[in-house]
């Protein structure tokens, strides 16, 4: 049988892109009581004690302070969720999302 010669296969970019990640973001108030606020980081972004305490601090001097990056539903479900958290007690907490450069 004869032998074919084909040429090489060129090589092509992988196709498959990593989903963009999107940011939670704590935005600092003024009425949220600051153990209020470290409550809500514990419960919903699953910190302890000092890495809660450093974020609501970073926040409140700051004016907003980065809280962890997840795929865009979850940041978006753990951004309403906290914001609720605040508003069932009359809070104007508010923690917001947006994309990864
Ligand atoms: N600034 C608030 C206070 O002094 C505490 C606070 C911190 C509120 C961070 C919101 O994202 C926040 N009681």
């Amino acid at each position: 049988m004869d032998k074919v010669i084909t040429r090489q296969d060129t090589k092509t970019e992988p196709k498959v892109e990593r989903p963009r990640l999107h940011k939670v973001i704590l935005v600092n108030d003024d009425y949220t009581p600051r153990e209020f606020v470290v409550l809500v980081l514990k419960a919903v972004f699953r910190m302890n004690e000092d890495q809660a305490a450093r974020v609501m601090m970073t926040a409140h001097r700051r004016g907003t302070c980065v809280v962890a990056v997840y795929t865009k539903d979850v940041a978006e479900t753990k951004a309403t969720n906290a914001t609720d958290f605040g508003r069932r007690k009359g809070y104007p907490l508010l923690f917001t999302t947006e994309p990864e450069e």
